[in-house]
């Protein structure tokens, strides 16, 4: 029998966690803050900044929505990122990837401050992330990290076959899970005879950006599978990187999708928004 994991249960637990450290940081005359960057009309990065204005609200934490025209040049998005760094008041600054084609999104994320780079994807992080001298990891890693720690998913010495190598997903998971012992496989779309890794792995992480890519035969018997994917499913319907029906049948544990992965890129968010507000304030 599996069991489902519910990343809504879990980042709400994430999420309280935060509110309370937010409280009593409010009674010592500290404010938590994020500032949030949006351009553009994409309508995913709509719902996606909501989504974060949203959880801040149930955290306590103050956010600032800077909503710039698709129009906006590099160096107006640049000189707000600036003016922000230098805001004593802002704790965190992420800006709603993708951006316009126009703009370039290396020299967007180099410019946030390092300190206040809550999404962990400034250079000078990403080599922190690497030596496991962080103090922020990327939301949704660490979002997969939390959601096998609560429900005491082991990945000390377990075959972890993670599929997918983006420096958002693919690359940190498999920093955090080399951190934590795990033996780690990152495959990616050259990889030949994906099946031959997928089918030895204790715990398979998708991040392929592909609805039911992993499908049943590529699972082994008892496995962990978590699905780091949103697209849409010829009915429209959100779903993931996983053929959910029919792969459960054959995991320990699965994640849905929606009510997985995405809720908890959401409260690490917030947590790491606090540890930035913790950091600057010398607590
Ligand atoms: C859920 C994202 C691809 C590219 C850029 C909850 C989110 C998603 C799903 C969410 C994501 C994905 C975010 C659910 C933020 C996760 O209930 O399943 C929350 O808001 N996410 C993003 O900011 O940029 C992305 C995916």
């Amino acid at each position: 029998m599996y069991k489902r994991i519910d990343g809504k249960e879990v980042s709400s637990y994430i999420k309280n966690q935060v509110k309370i450290e937010v409280e009593k940081l409010a009674e010592q005359g500290v404010e938590v803050s994020l500032a949030v960057i949006i351009v553009g009309n994409n309508p995913a990065s709509r719902v996606y900044v909501n989504n974060k204005k949203k959880a801040c609200e149930a955290t306590g934490i103050i956010s600032h929505e800077y909503a710039l025209s698709e129009e906006t040049s590099e160096a107006e998005l640049l000189n707000l990122i600036n003016k922000l760094n230098s805001d004593e008041k802002i704790n965190g600054i992420l800006c709603q990837l993708p951006l316009p084609e126009h703009i370039d999104e290396k020299k967007v994320i180099e410019a946030i401050s390092p300190m206040k780079d809550v999404d962990c994807f400034h250079a000078v992080n990403v080599g922190k992330l690497w030596l496991g001298e962080y103090e922020f990891a990327a939301c949704t890693p660490m979002g997969v990290m939390l959601l096998l720690d609560y429900y005491g998913i082991d990945v000390e010495g377990k075959n972890c076959v993670i599929i997918g190598r983006s420096n958002i997903v693919g690359k940190p998971m498999a920093s955090l899970l080399l951190e934590k012992s795990a033996t780690v496989t990152v495959c990616h779309s050259r990889t030949q005879n994906l099946s031959f890794f997928t089918k030895n792995a204790d715990i398979v992480i998708a991040a392929v950006g592909k609805a039911k890519f992993v499908t049943a035969d590529m699972i082994k018997e008892g496995a962990v599978v978590i699905d780091v994917g949103i697209n849409r499913d010829e009915n429209g319907k959100l779903c993931g990187d996983v053929d959910f029906e029919n792969v459960k049948e054959k995991a320990s544990y699965i994640t849905p999708v929606p009510g997985g992965c995405g809720p908890m890129t959401i409260a690490v968010l917030m947590k790491n928004t606090l540890a930035a507000a913790k950091n600057q304030n010398n607590i």
